[in-house]
């Protein structure tokens, strides 16, 4: 937990809360994800701050429109302690969100390297201009005593910024996507600015120790001489600081998701859907349309299944659950493309009667909604070609009822260093793809629990709260050890 002493100040690029001018006055909404949840307590308990992107010039729910717009004690009674907007231009938008972080670094730290697009000359001076605003909010609203843990690829050069202006300020970073080994890496051209940027901090953390092993080679090839890389201790000597890099999983409010899954109407929904879809198996894939996550290769790998086990035709159904992200980038325009063509031909070739081999929403489900999806499922096909860590794995485990459910996990995410009882495939691999949705709907219900039951008491054992005690832990225990060294 926080020292009492210390103020927690969180720093993402997307906002804590979503906010709405109704002819009642303002209204606060959540924004979903554990990360906010998780964060709130100790942000609240500790007096701190969270400074965020203000949200889209001129929509209504732009949030420094709407804080504005409120006296102070009116902001205080809508949010649980203070949140400070950056305000950006349509172009930092187009080039730094879109741009920069979103078509060099996601795809890049993904491993999709022939998707990037480095000849974007605005990028980076727009990704460099919009984590300069977010390191002046902070430089001009911390005190020396803050923690201040920022999140994210969208603002890796926000450490060392706010370095350069406060030498003693105490700094974490986590990114929540994979870091890729340096033969990846390197194709960066600004790969250096972006290391320095992340060694301003004293702490940094990823999701598991494969992505820290990456990191620590990158910043010895990067930096050379200048650095120091101690790979026993995971430690880094640079500009006359030690930096701590620690593997750090993240997790689910394993007690929301648990009752989640025993409301009222969800049993009596999962039955439901099954006789809707009027099958005796039902797969299900939840995921952000994004390419990284593989949907297109699943696809096939459905396909391929019905084709090698024809005798499961009418019998199964899968499901997928895609909701809409980054529109605005051109090449998840063009994935939606390709899985409505791809889910058009598969199930126009398959299709029997009133039987469809793939069923897709392409909208946003809440976690409510998705409760009886998870509940009615055989199995769960979380296939990424690359994933920091993958959540969806975790709720879907917390939601199977009586541990009855298989879940079939891609070995390139973090969580399947973790979750080592679920079935693994390679999501480039369509056939052991299709064999393994075949072991999963033929497993005996003994192994069934006996998988599920150990994944499940693996996340309860450590939620999403147990990773934010653990991130400030190490951040503490990092102080102390440097300052017994400066002692002796
Ligand atoms: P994401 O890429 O967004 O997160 P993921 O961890 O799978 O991926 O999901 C985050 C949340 O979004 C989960 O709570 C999930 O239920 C929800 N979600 C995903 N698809 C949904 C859908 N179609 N409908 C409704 N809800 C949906 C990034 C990294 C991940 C890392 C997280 C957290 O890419 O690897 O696990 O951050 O660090």
């Amino acid at each position: 937990m926080a020292s009492t002493k210390e103020r927690i100040v969180v720093v993402s690029n997307r906002e804590p809360y979503s906010v709405k001018l109704t002819l009642d006055g303002v209204a606060v909404q959540k924004n979903a994800g554990g990360l906010v949840s998780a964060l709130e307590p100790m942000v609240k308990q500790s007096n701190g701050l969270w400074v965020c992107w203000e949200g889209e010039a001129g929509s209504k729910s732009q949030l420094s429109s709407v804080i504005n717009g409120l006296s102070q004690s009116e902001a205080e009674s809508c949010f649980p302690f203070a949140v400070l907007p950056v305000a950006l231009t349509d172009d930092e938008i187009n080039h730094y969100y879109n741009g920069y972080a979103n078509r060099v670094l996601w795809p890049l730290f993904h491993y999709l390297v022939s998707y990037c697009v480095f000849w974007d000359e605005k990028a980076w001076p727009s990704y460099y201009s919009a984590n300069e605003k977010f390191a002046e909010k902070v430089i001009a609203h911390s005190q020396s005593n803050d923690l201040i843990w920022v999140h994210d690829y969208h603002l890796m050069l926000v450490p060392s910024m706010i370095r350069g202006e406060k030498h003693h300020a105490r700094i974490g970073w986590f990114c929540h996507i994979p870091f890729p080994n340096y033969e990846i890496y390197r194709h960066l051209p600004n790969r250096v600015e972006l290391i320095r940027g992340v060694l301003g901090s004293d702490l940094v953390g990823f999701h598991v120790p494969s992505y820290v092993n990456h990191f620590l080679e990158c910043v010895e090839r990067c930096l050379l001489e200048e650095v120091v890389v101690d790979r026993n201790t995971s430690t880094i000597s640079y500009e006359g600081r030690t930096i701590k890099v620690i593997a750090c999983p993240i997790s689910i409010d394993a007690d929301q998701f648990n009752a989640l899954s025993l409301g009222e109407d969800v049993y009596e929904d999962s039955l439901a859907l099954k006789k809707a879809f009027n099958v005796e198996f039902m797969g299900l894939g939840v995921d952000r349309l994004d390419y990284t996550k593989g949907i297109v290769e699943r696809f096939k790998a459905i396909e391929l299944f019905f084709d090698k086990y024809p005798q499961y035709k009418t019998k199964m159904t899968f499901v997928q659950i895609g909701s809409p992200t980054r529109t605005d980038v051109p090449m998840y325009k063009k994935l939606k493309d390709e899985v409505d063509l791809t889910l058009g031909s598969i199930n126009s070739r398959l299709a029997e009667g009133s039987w469809m081999p793939i069923q897709y929403f392409y909208r946003k489900f809440t976690h409510e909604q998705l409760m009886p999806y998870f509940a009615a499922s055989d199995f769960c096909l979380i296939t990424p070609l690359r994933d920091g860590m993958n959540l969806v794995a975790k709720e879907y485990c917390l939601t199977c009822k009586d541990d009855l459910g298989v879940l079939i996990l891609s070995e390139m995410t973090g969580a399947s260093e973790e979750m080592t009882e679920a079935v693994m495939v390679n999501p480039y691999d369509l056939e052991s793809m299709a064999d393994a949705i075949h072991q999963a709907i033929t497993m005996p219900a003994s192994e069934q629990r006996q998988r599920m039951g150990a994944l499940r008491e693996r996340i309860e054992g450590f939620t999403v709260f147990d990773w934010v005690d653990q991130f400030i832990k190490e951040f503490h225990d990092h102080e102390r050890l440097n300052r017994e060294a400066v002692l002796s």
